[in-house]
């Protein structure tokens, strides 16, 4: 029971996960830093949509956060089961700017938030979503405070669970929800209010462990760390591996440590690395956690054929101890990379 599904765009480009409709149209943009250093531009357009796949889930936890730009009806979240849409969670109109739930493809809302919610300011969206015929839910939270809570049908045809959410626009029905806006943050769960979380980054900041008899190659640079430090990267110099047990990691950037010393606490750690596969053969990684001499790894990863793309994994705990992360705990640690 766990996230899911989290992404704040600070490795500076869009990867993992994510089918995007338009890349000249929904980028990676520093110009509005709704948290760390960049957020996710939706232009506004017909053409500005970007869609993730889920785990199929009957119930899930969601939370975002906005930056409207252009007066227009915002699609918050769309929730579907591939093509079919399961509803929409999207703002009613450019006068009222309230956020209905509209089922299905209807362009009937069931439920309208109590506010209004102008452009030109910052949001954090929480929804709870329910498919089911007579004991659905949605409850939508704005900025932590309650805004619809609608209990009934949530289940518009024979499909029970959400495996598909689109951002940007969408007109599937007959109500029209728009892009026109930035997002960040986003986090999907499947047991709990998410809450008023942050995406820090924190970057690598020098070499710790590395074993020169399984190795990688710095190509278009002369040392490792300068090859795979850059944010957004620079895909000229990479570190380059065919050897299984090629292991390194790194301590972790001082400075962006010391932006998290005003952090109440950390919910989880989630290691990203940009990779690509440039064999014709199935490629593996595991991202670790080095701790006092000791490696805690991820599961086996897949590096993706296509280029660029990103590989992650979340630690939702110290997995030194299996409790949650204290502050103090980042401060101990190394990140890095095995090939396997
Ligand atoms: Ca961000
Ligand atoms: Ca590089």
């Amino acid at each position: 029971m766990a996230r899911i599904f989290s992404d704040g765009f600070e490795l500076g480009i869009i990867g993992e996960g994510w089918i995007n409709n338009d890349t000249s149209r929904v980028y990676v943009s520093n110009v509005i830093k709704i948290s760390g250093n960049y957020s996710l531009r939706l232009e506004n357009t017909s053409s500005a949509s970007i869609s993730c796949y889920l785990p199929s889930l009957n119930e899930i936890y969601y939370s975002g956060r906005y930056y409207f730009v252009e007066n227009v009806m915002h699609n918050i979240i769309n929730f579907k089961y591939n093509s079919t849409q399961l509803g929409m969670i999207c703002i009613n109109n450019t006068t009222e700017r309230k956020i209905g739930y509209y089922p299905g493809t209807s362009s009937t809302a069931s439920a309208l938030s109590t506010s209004s919610f102008p452009i030109g300011n910052y949001y954090h969206v929480e929804a709870y979503i329910k498919i089911d015929d007579s004991n659905g839910r949605i409850v939508v939270k704005v900025n932590g405070v309650t805004e619809i809570d609608y209990t009934g049908d949530t289940k518009p045809g024979a499909d029970t669970a959400i495996n598909l959410i689109k951002f940007g626009y969408d007109f599937t029905g007959s109500k029209k929800g728009d892009s026109g806006y930035y997002i960040d943050d986003i986090i999907f769960d499947n047991s709990t209010w998410i809450g008023n979380v942050k995406i820090y980054p924190v970057r690598i900041g020098s070499i710790g462990y590395y074993d020169g008899t399984a190795y990688f190659e710095a190509v278009g640079n002369s040392d490792i760390l300068s090859c795979i430090n850059e944010v957004p990267p620079n895909y000229n110099d990479y570190i380059i591996s065919d050897t299984t047990g090629a292991k390194v990691s790194f301590k972790l950037l001082q400075s962006n440590l010391d932006n998290l010393s005003n952090t109440s606490s950390i919910k989880s750690l989630n290691l990203k690395t940009v990779c690509n596969n440039t064999g014709n053969s199935t490629k593996k990684l595991k991202l670790f956690i080095r701790k006092n001499n000791n490696d805690y790894k991820s599961s086996e990863l897949n590096v993706p054929l296509e280029y660029p793309n990103i590989i992650s994994y979340n630690f939702e705990k110290d997995p030194s101890n299996s409790q949650n992360w204290e502050m103090s705990d980042i401060y101990d640690i190394d990140v890095g990379i095995e090939v396997v």
